[in-house]
């Protein structure tokens, strides 16, 4: 990628997206000590249904080799996470916070950064001067399901205006819109931001050679992600929404839920307020 002019693109932010993957602990520590049954039970089921389609609609060989030629580049492109939590994460997202009583979680998709510049209780995301969009104020509190205020963190993390990411797009300040936000014992914040825009999936990788092909949209809905955690609570990660965004209904990652989307009043000032908490369900164990 040239540096002159700092473009965006699929190969680099898949190429961010995947190495921010690996620095996390690894993701095989968690399910060591599965019984070999459950991993038998799982591919086999996979792979049976792979099968099934290509009996089912007579699959050839130039297709499969399509298929063989997609995937390669699906990893040279770094875009294996793109690519499930874009089509397969909500499901499992489903599943795991199935029993919660608490505020609907959503998926966290590929751009989380974890530790994020600590802000307080009262204060803004860090921000370019002049961050293009329109401004927002949004006060709410972390509360355990029966009500009680808990003193917790809220993590932040949005793209701006052009629909970009810091971190994982060229030529935005790091941490940009990304900051974490820690309540005192009334679970009290108050967040100033920007409005994000609408967002398009990289289009010109694998995910988007997908997406053209088969004749689908790149586009989600404006969105801000949160991660939220209080001790003794289990932890909440969520997406929320704008009200009329016109991909609220088809969104390419199935991440919206009606709970999600906030109700922003427009002050005189043209800054847009929201007022939305989190219920925290108690830690299972
Ligand atoms: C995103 O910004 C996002 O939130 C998801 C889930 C997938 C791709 C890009
Ligand atoms: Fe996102």
């Amino acid at each position: 990628m040239s540096t002159a002019e700092e473009t965006a693109t699929a190969a680099a932010s898949g190429a961010a997206a995947t190495e921010r993957f690996h620095h996390d602990k690894s993701p095989y520590e968690a399910v060591k000590d599965t019984p070999k049954e459950r991993v038998d039970l799982l591919a086999r089921e996979v792979l049976d249904a792979i099968h099934r389609t290509i009996r089912e609609h007579r699959v050839t060989y130039d297709e499969y080799n399509a298929l063989k030629a997609w995937l390669i580049q699906v990893g040279q492109d770094g875009e294996w996470p793109l690519f499930l939590d874009v089509w397969v994460e909500h499901v499992v997202e489903d599943v795991a916070t199935a029993g919660r009583r608490g505020s609907k979680g959503s998926i966290e998709g590929p751009y989380y950064v974890p530790n994020a510049p600590e802000r307080g209780a009262d204060a803004s995301l860090p921000m370019r001067d002049g961050e293009p969009g329109t401004p927002l104020l949004w006060e709410g509190a972390i509360t355990s399901i029966d009500g009680t205020p808990l003193a917790g963190t809220v993590e932040l993390w949005q793209a701006d205006a052009d629909g970009y990411y810091s971190q994982f797009a060229p030529g935005i300040p790091e941490w940009n819109l990304r900051g974490t936000f820690t309540t005192g014992p009334d679970g009290k914040f108050r967040i100033r931001t920007i409005q994000p825009a609408p967002y398009q999936i990289p289009t010109d990788g694998a995910c988007g050679k997908l997406i053209a092909a088969a004749g689908w949209h790149a586009w989600r809905p404006a969105h801000l992600h949160v991660k939220v955690t209080a001790p003794g609570h289990q932890e909440l990660v969520a997406q929320l929404y704008f009200p009329g965004d016109p991909h609220n209904d088809d969104d390419i990652a199935s991440a919206v839920k009606p709970e999600l989307i906030l109700a922003p009043v427009v002050q005189d000032d043209g800054t847009a307020r929201i007022e939305y908490g989190f219920e925290l369900d108690p830690q299972e164990d």
